[in-house]
């Protein structure tokens, strides 16, 4: 084998979500921009090689442009140090052609990896952008081109490969099809940090840089790669980020649910940090005011107040997806939707302009299109009576459609869609006036019991609301 004059080191960071504003705070933003700073800082005080990014480098689609010029900023940085930038495009910044990565490759900041092998000394690097569920199958290997000599190669690529997580694809397939012998895999997508053998290749994701939700418990922290003649070395290590804490209460005494919850925080070291009080117990008939607790907490100077409340869960043992549904954003959507009463025609507008499947410039023609299709099937010589029940039908039935779009062009996985239904929990309570809050009464939990039995008999995956672009 072709021996190497000295041991080459690689940062491997992805799922950065640059651009997320995680429960409207303009600090969490700050917080994610931060992560990624750290990476890039640690990646020149190391003298790394090179810096791969496996996708997911914005949150959104459509970062805003102070989110682009602050991630140029830390791009150029390596760019001074001379440290070249290796990178695909993730689900979460994909554009329908030109990617971002487009325009920074244009500027010398990022090399985009593809089916072409970028060198570095003797390692081959490609790259897999993500790739939506419904192309996989179609996916064309014979595409990569060969490497010329190589000590090892190495694939990047966003997306749920199994065995680690349920995949959407496997990872044993990959390197089958692949034309040449991949020694490495560098992973994105799952946010969580793994590391295996398949076969004799190497499987890694390296985690997100920031927690996205609550149930991004462990550190985070991005991978170390080291090549030398001895062979393959995956390391970690971890990166500072603000603390997240739960502070379970369990209800005893219903006159004293405001008492116990209040020493229950002042126990704990709250400051700055993002709490979610947990709220436990039996008891589920006695109502408690979410913005009540909320107000505690700020009083405590937390930066970012949640409720959590599992009463039914632990009474019904959903422990894992009521969390979810219970303060599910699509809910609530749904919920301020059908206060509005809006005709079919505003119901089939409304769907179109949260579609993120459809462009904001296609938003007119598409509701033409729809709208026009809609009126061919409405019968005029018949009295058009319509009751809420097939309002209800209809709204349904452009929901299903939907989600199959939506899901060829958000491939984000269940695990992940879970995930950020999660961390919108006080982002939905922002929905709920206060005065709602104080409302709750015994027949609104039955209702929301249903429907959170209906979203998890009929659990495909909740739509991806980025909740953000509506405030
Ligand atoms: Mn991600």
């Amino acid at each position: 084998m072709y021996m190497m004059d000295r041991e080459i080191k690689i940062i491997h960071t992805g799922d950065t979500h640059i651009g997320y504003r995680q429960y409207h705070s303009d600090v969490r933003r700050q917080d994610f921009l931060q992560a990624f700073s750290t990476v890039i800082n640690d990646a020149i005080k190391m003298k790394v090689d090179a810096v791969v990014h496996a996708g997911d480098l914005f949150d959104s689609r459509t970062p805003s442009l102070e989110d682009i010029l602050d991630t140029m900023k830390l791009f150029s940085r390596l760019k001074q140090a001379d440290i070249p930038l290796l990178a695909i495009v993730g689900n979460h910044e994909s554009k329908q052609n030109t990617q971002w990565l487009d325009l920074f490759e244009s500027m010398g900041l990022v090399i985009r990896l593809g089916t072409v092998p970028y060198m570095l000394k003797d390692i081959a690097f490609y790259g897999i952008d993500n790739v939506p569920r419904s192309k996989i199958p179609l996916f064309d290997f014979s595409v990569f081109k060969k490497p010329l000599e190589s000590s090892y190669n190495i694939l990047v690529m966003h997306q749920l490969m199994s065995p680690i997580t349920t995949g959407e694809w496997d990872c044993a397939s990959v390197i089958a099809a692949m034309p040449f012998h991949v020694d490495v895999m560098l992973l994105g997508d799952y946010h969580k940090y793994e590391k295996i053998t398949v076969g004799d290749t190497w499987v890694t994701y390296c985690g997100s840089t920031e927690r996205n939700s609550l149930a991004e418990e462990e550190n985070r922290s991005y991978n170390i790669i080291t090549i030398s003649d001895k062979g393959i070395d995956i390391s970690r290590r971890t990166i500072p980020t603000r603390e997240f804490l739960i502070i379970p209460v369990t209800i005893k005494d219903p006159s004293k649910i405001y008492e116990d919850i209040l020493s229950a925080i002042k126990e704990q070291d709250v400051k700055d940090k993002v709490v979610f009080v947990e709220i436990n117990g039996d008891d589920v008939n006695v109502p408690i005011s979410h913005a009540e607790i909320e107000e505690m907490l700020l009083s405590h100077n937390v930066l970012v107040p949640g409720v959590r409340d599992l009463r039914k869960v632990t009474q019904e043992g959903l422990e894992h997806s009521v969390s979810i549904s219970f303060y599910d954003p699509d809910e609530a959507i749904k919920k301020e939707i059908k206060r509005m009463n809006l005709s079919i025609g505003g119901l089939l507008i409304d769907e179109i302009v949260r579609d993120l499947a459809i462009s904001k410039t296609k938003v007119s023609d598409e509701s033409e299109k729809q709208l026009g299709a809609l009126l061919e099937k409405i019968d005029f010589s018949q009295p058009l009576l319509l009751n809420e029940e097939t309002k209800e039908k209809i709204s349904h039935t452009l929901h299903d459609t939907e989600n199959e779009s939506s899901l060829n062009l958000s491939p984000d996985s269940n695990v992940e869609e879970r995930e950020k239904s999660m961390m919108n929990v006080s982002e939905t309570n922002l929905f709920e006036s206060e005065k709602e809050n104080k409302q709750i009464n015994i027949k609104k939990q039955d209702e929301n019991y249903d429907e959170k039995k209906r979203c998890l008999s009929a659990h495909t995956k909740p739509k991806q609301y980025n909740l953000g672009d509506y405030f």
